[in-house]
């Protein structure tokens, strides 16, 4: 048992209680173990095993460490299951919704009877939310806008969860001799935001074999179908994992068919078509009237060189402009994680992060990077204990003194200065001025209109001191809608002044999505690529901001953090 998953059995433990009706208190005990637990570091499961006192944890009580206990060693909590025998399924999709909550939830579950998001949507529209007690027209829209997202967020997960699940399941899998070639598939070896199920894709002499070596797998809830070369099994509440089990040699076509994407594979056939073949998740094969003989297959250079084509990188298979490149010969040379140099967005003990200054730079070190900023959040962000100038200058001081003990990388003193709701920055421009690294982001008044937050945004990358703007849409994945910003304006503004945009590579952020970062690329606009980690671990979350570069076609060039800080430095005109 993972700590996520613990803490999502926490979370989903606290929405139920609420949605019937229990004590906040113990709620807040719930909610707040689970966020403890989903960023620690240690193995909860592994300090059960060894019988460790899980309440000498920070934040974990008598009755959440009993509950860990439990579930690590059932896999399952009564209580919970006992919830969710209780409560309509249905019901699941509505705690979902943002600006929704299990209280209120529980109203519109017992006044209207509502238990589906349809029903929610249609009452919604028809104006009934509001008309219930403490209900707003407001609040009424913001379900509305929720609704679609918990109606996505129920069915999709995070790349980075996929991944997780990916990799146990690759080493489990590994320990099987009857496998001859394994990949992962479809949306996931794409790199797409959010993956609807995994695909895994094996090659074998003796599927029966490898069917049963799968059926083993720990995380296994329960098979869904099982045929002779397929087999489709649920782990943990909703996530589905598809196996296909094909020959040897049509590995490459089997890996290029479910690879995708659909969009991809449609272009492909035409193509093939047009040239007297067929192509399809077996190879590629010439068509002669009714006879087909097979031409291609064993790998994915030799399908896609069946049609003169080349291996395109998953990431760009999405049917906007990979064929056109192929076409040209200009396929982009994709960004990797070892072009990266430096990561300017890091946040330590001083706001909200978790880590000292020194400790951030020896782990970036670690990773290999060159050079890193330390941004804290400004004042503004009062629940992150932001910076004040006083306290951001003492902190440069600190700063210095880290850049004097520890060799080989530098620490560049820098802020996440908040853009202020009424416009305007959280930092003096004299204290601005000093810093190596501004970069501004909006934190609040996330729902003003269009033209208003549009406009904080663009001042703020005109403002002489900022370099670039950090999270520009503010959407989290699943979780919550973009800004109504203006993104060609903003666009149209960074390239006027030289600033840079910020490729958040938080698996919940990551935005810029592959749009904008397509729409940078023909702009001319630089993007970084930073973490954003509030600790140690979270600077490892460099990969998921690479995949999304990638998807958006950026090259090593586009991306401004692959350079020295020295040639950095130059493009973002701050004196050598
Ligand atoms: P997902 O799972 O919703 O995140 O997205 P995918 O792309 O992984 O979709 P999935 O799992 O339904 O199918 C995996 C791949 O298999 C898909 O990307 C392309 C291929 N595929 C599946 N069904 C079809 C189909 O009906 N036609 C074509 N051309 N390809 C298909
Ligand atoms: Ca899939
Ligand atoms: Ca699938
Ligand atoms: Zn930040």
């Amino acid at each position: 048992m993972t700590n996520q998953r613990i803490a999502q059995t926490l979370e989903q433990l606290a929405d139920l209680l609420e949605f019937t009706g229990t004590n906040p208190f113990r709620l807040r005990a719930y909610r707040n173990a689970a966020r403890k637990i989903s960023a620690m570091t240690d193995a909860i499961a592994t300090m059960v095993e060894r019988g460790d006192d899980l309440t000498k944890l920070d934040g974990i009580g008598k009755s959440v460490a009993e509950k860990c206990v439990t579930l690590v060693e059932d896999g399952k909590l009564q209580q919970l299951d006992d919830l969710l025998e209780e409560v309509p399924k249905s019901v699941l999709d509505m705690l979902r919704i943002p600006g929704l909550g299990p209280k209120r939830a529980a109203i519109i579950f017992n006044q209207l009877n509502i238990s589906t998001l349809d029903q929610l949507k249609e009452a919604a529209e028809a104006g009934k939310i509001q008309e219930l007690d403490g209900f707003a027209a407001k609040t009424e829209k913001a379900i509305l806008a929720g609704i679609a997202i918990a109606a996505a967020a129920g069915q999709r997960i995070y790349w980075s969860e996929a991944d997780a699940i990916a990799q146990r399941l690759r080493a489990h899998m590994a320990d099987c001799s009857a496998i001859q070639q394994m990949e992962f598939a479809g949306s996931y070896r794409r790199g797409k935001e959010t993956v609807g199920d995994l695909d895994l894709l094996v090659t074998s002499d003796e599927p029966s074999r490898v069917m049963e070596h799968f059926a083993e797998f720990s995380e296994i809830e329960s098979e869904i179908v099982s045929g002779d070369t397929k087999m489709s099994v649920r782990i943990g509440d909703a996530f589905q994992v598809d196996l296909r089990v094909v020959p040897d040699d049509a590995f490459g076509a089997a890996l290029q068919y479910f690879t995708g994407s659909k969009e991809h594979n449609v272009v492909l056939r035409g193509m093939a078509k047009n040239r007297g073949l067929k192509i399809n998740e077996w190879g590629v094969f010439k068509v002669d009237g009714e006879q087909e003989t097979w031409m291609a297959g064993r790998d994915e250079a030799e399908v896609y060189g069946a049609l003169d084509l080349p291996v395109f990188p998953p990431e760009i298979r999405q049917a906007r402009f990979e064929f056109q490149w192929a076409e040209q010969g200009a396929l982009p040379d994709l960004i990797t994680l070892d072009d990266i140099r430096g990561d300017l967005h890091m946040h330590t003990t001083a706001s909200d992060g978790q880590n000292s200054i020194d400790e951030m730079a020896a782990a970036a070190k670690k990773l290999g990077l060159k050079y890193i900023a330390i941004t804290d959040h400004s004042k503004r962000v009062s629940m992150a204990n932001g910076l004040d100038d006083d306290r951001l200058l003492a902190q440069w001081d600190d700063v210095d003194k880290a850049n004097d003990s520890i060799k080989g990388i530098t620490i560049l003193k820098g802020i996440e200065v908040d853009i202020l709701e009424k416009g305007g920055l959280d930092i003096s421009d004299a204290v601005l001025e000093q810093a190596d690294w501004v970069t501004a982001s909006v934190h609040y008044g996330g729902k003003q209109d269009r033209e208003t937050i549009t406009k904080r945004i663009v001042d703020a990358i005109a403002h002489p001191s900022v370099s670039a703007i950090s999270h520009p849409t503010g959407r989290l994945i699943n979780q919550r809608e973009p800004y109504e910003v203006d993104m060609q304006a903003v666009m149209m503004a960074a390239a006027k002044y030289g600033k840079l945009l910020e490729l958040n590579a938080h698996p919940v952020r990551l935005d810029l999505n592959e749009l904008h970062c397509s729409m940078a690329r023909e702009m001319g606009v630089s993007i970084v690529i930073n973490t954003d980690a509030h600790n140690i671990p979270g600077l490892q979350m460099m990969r998921f901001g690479i995949k999304q570069a990638r998807r958006g076609g950026l090259t090593k060039d586009a991306v401004a953090n692959t350079r020295t800080w020295a040639q950095m430095k130059k493009l973002i005109g701050k004196p050598a």
